[in-house]
């Protein structure tokens, strides 16, 4: 026994046998590692029918597609977008960084939607930054991304905010809705950047 495709074994179970593509009698994706097959081993396929590369091609395409995630580990899909909820501290200026070094953007809200499923899933999570401030121009709300808040988004501020106490110019979730707070408190943050369609890789396209 000298190839790995003949120790398929129970363990594989995201992808199913008929899913499984062999390119030169070598199994992808192999069971052991995928480190396995070099691209030169993939491109060396001279002796192969136009036909049969295609058809291998189209297999591959499938089992990537089934492999295929829209948001990175660690992040939440939902309706197009991926949203990172952060488990650290940091001020509302830091937390803007903290998005932008991970290719996302402190979350702007636009949607009643959204600001639902931002509500249920900070329940009972503490004060939380959003893209929201007031850093410009006292009383005028603007996001981070330069839009104005818009009237209709004005009943998410909790009873009573924004007040202002004490000079507060950033918007924090904090229980069902929103309130101006110290810029330099620590808060938790959200980012938000769009989610990767699978289907714009080359390899899809030329299929
Ligand atoms: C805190 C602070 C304010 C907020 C009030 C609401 C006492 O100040 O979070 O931003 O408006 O609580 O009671
Ligand atoms: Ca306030």
């Amino acid at each position: 026994m000298s190839d790995s495709q003949d120790v398929k074994g129970p363990q594989l179970s995201l992808l199913e046998e008929d899913q499984m593509v062999t390119v030169k009698g070598q199994t992808f994706p192999p069971t052991s590692g995928f480190s396995s097959v070099s691209g030169s081993q993939l491109l060396g396929s001279q002796n192969q029918s136009e036909q049969e590369l295609y058809q291998e091609l189209t297999q591959l395409k499938s089992a990537m597609d089934s492999l295929c995630r829209p948001c990175p580990w660690d992040w939440t899909y939902f309706q197009e977008d991926c949203y990172f909820f952060s488990k650290s501290k940091r001020n509302w200026e830091n937390s803007i960084k903290a998005c932008l070094e991970i290719g996302a953007q402190l979350v702007v809200i636009e949607t009643d939607e959204e600001q639902s499923f931002l509500q249920q899933t900070l329940k009972n999570k503490g004060q939380t930054w959003i893209g929201l401030s007031d850093l410009n121009e006292e009383a005028t709300w603007r996001w981070v991304n330069g839009l104005p808040l818009s009237q209709g988004f004005k009943q998410y501020w909790n009873k009573g905010e924004p007040n202002n106490v004490g000079e507060e110019d950033c918007v924090e979730f904090t229980g069902d809705g929103w309130n101006d707070a110290k810029c330099n408190n620590a808060n938790l943050w959200i980012c938000k950047k769009p989610s990767s369609a699978c289907s714009s890789s080359s390899l899809t396209k030329k299929l």
